[in-house]
């Protein structure tokens, strides 16, 4: 996937004067010594370094290795944003941008003395936050053509062609598991026309299929409906999925979507037992789940469920009734998760009961669950296979992620599940 949040803050130093360059290294899969290499190279006066909770111990030690090639090292994303810890779990790093980055790390870059502006960390020094953005029109948009384009894939899109986008940030639900340090509990939204230009131009660069990663895209449903009709008016409507809450979907606006070009729509299932959606505070029941699949489908949209087993509370009866579940929704394609110990939750630190998924091999995911950890692995890795090592969904998935160019990643992923 490309990384939206690096394009948008290499966008707004861009817009400053500043000569910016990206380096993906989750894509590229590079050992730490190349991009050593490359850092050494390029000498940055200012080296930026975007830091996930599980790979928190990787950007550490790559950042040991590069530190003497790069003036100021600032650190950001979502490890940063939740985690006060984080200038003493990365030493080499000089100043952490808390939440979102395109103003603070230029604020960051800029500061010398006294007090770090809002939003900056900076080792024995106060700290104050820095509000959300609210004028979210204002920026640019991310500098995708920094990053290797024709390089992402994804296995759902049925296309390499394809790009991603942010309509929205912030999400105002409660979901205990969910981290939401970066973009907070306040819903902020583009306007739809300067959604629909961006979305354009994409088409215009040659996306055939489009990724709306917003957490919140169907929050304000007029706004959605008129990036629809929008997308219709303008001829914008190549294939496209989007994320929402199963109890924020109706016929009228799942048909407008449809028509809109909307092929896939991912939907937090989470469980099928009513006590964890309430343990979890999703505000949800597998009734509406069940209601929000079946508008779907009769809309002729596809269906994501992400689904989390073994989450606290729950044993091996739910975590089999949970598979079922998804199964009984008739889900296109499913996510199965553990529940990942995250900072900015109630679930860190982690305590006992830990264990790292199948499917985050590379990463330090850390899982949360009353469930033995071997147990819970098979468990994950035989939902994963009895989901879809069924003829039929291979035969509907396989065309799929092999126009995508996913295969390698795909038969990758399954080799650990059978491991
Ligand atoms: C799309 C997405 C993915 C995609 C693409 C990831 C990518 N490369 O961008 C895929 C599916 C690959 C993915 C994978 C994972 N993801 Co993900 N993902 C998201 C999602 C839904 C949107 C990300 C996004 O584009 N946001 C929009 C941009 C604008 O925001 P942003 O990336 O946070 O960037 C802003 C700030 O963080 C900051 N910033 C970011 N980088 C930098 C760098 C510098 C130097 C500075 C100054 C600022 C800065 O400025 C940016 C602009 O405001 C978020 C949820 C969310 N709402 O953000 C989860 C989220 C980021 N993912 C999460 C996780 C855990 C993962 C995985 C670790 C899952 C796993 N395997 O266990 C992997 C890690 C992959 C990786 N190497 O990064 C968590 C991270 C929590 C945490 N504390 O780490 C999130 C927040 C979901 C959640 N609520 O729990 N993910
Ligand atoms: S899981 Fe989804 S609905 Fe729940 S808080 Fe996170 S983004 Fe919002």
């Amino acid at each position: 996937m490309p990384p939206l949040g690096l394009a948008y803050v290499a966008a707004v130093a861009r817009r400053e004067g500043l000569e910016v360059r990206v380096l993906d290294g989750a894509l590229r899969r590079w050992p730490p010594a190349r991009i050593r290499d490359e850092i050494r190279a390029w000498r940055p006066d200012v080296l930026g370094v975007s830091v996930v909770t599980p790979l928190v111990e990787d950007a550490r030690a790559l950042i040991a290795e590069v530190r003497a090639s790069a003036g100021r090292v600032i650190v950001g994303g979502p490890h940063p944003s939740a985690a006060d810890t984080v200038l003493d779990e990365i030493p080499g790093a000089d100043l952490a941008v808390v939440g979102e980055g395109e103003h603070t790390l230029l604020d960051a870059m800029g500061w010398s003395a006294g007090d770090p502006p809002p939003g900056v960390r900076s080792r024995g020094r106060s700290f104050t936050p820095r509000p959300p953005i609210q004028d979210l029109d204002a920026l640019p948009w991310p500098a995708r053509d920094l990053l290797e384009s024709g390089s992402y894939r994804y296995p759902l899109a049925g296309t390499r062609r394809f790009a991603s986008l942010l309509t929205s940030r912030g999400c105002p639900y409660t979901c205990t598991f969910c981290d939401r340090s970066v973009h907070g509990r306040t819903w902020r939204a583009r306007s739809a026309a300067s959604v629909l230009d961006e979305w354009a131009s994409l088409v215009q660069d040659g996306a055939r299929f489009v990724v709306v990663w917003d957490d919140g895209f169907l929050e304000d449903r007029d706004r959605a409906a008129a990036i629809a009709e929008g997308l219709l008016a303008r001829n914008l409507n190549v294939t496209w999925k989007c994320e929402a809450r199963v109890d924020q979907v109706d016929p009228e606006i799942l048909r407008l979507l449809r028509r809109a070009g909307c092929r896939i729509i991912a939907f937090g299932v989470e469980s099928a037992s009513p006590r964890t959606l309430r343990s979890l505070g999703k505000g949800t029941t597998p009734e509406r789940a069940a209601r929000a699949f079946t508008l779907a489908h009769d809309a002729g949209i596809e269906t994501l469920a992400y689904a989390i087993l073994g989450a606290p509370g729950e044993d091996l009866g739910d975590v089999a009734a949970t598979v079922r579940f998804c199964r009984d929704l008739r889900a296109d394609w499913v996510q199965f998760s553990t529940l990942a110990a995250l900072p900015g939750t109630p679930f860190w630190p982690p305590r006992g009961g830990t264990a790292p998924g199948p499917l985050d091999a590379e990463t330090r995911r850390l899982t949360v669950t009353d469930l033995p950890s071997d147990q819970l692995e098979d468990a994950l890795g035989s939902a994963w296979r009895g989901f879809y090592a069924r003829p039929s969904t291979l035969v509907r998935v396989i065309p799929r992620v092999v126009r995508s160019g996913c295969v390698r990643e795909v038969v990758g992923a399954a080799l650990r599940l059978t491991r």
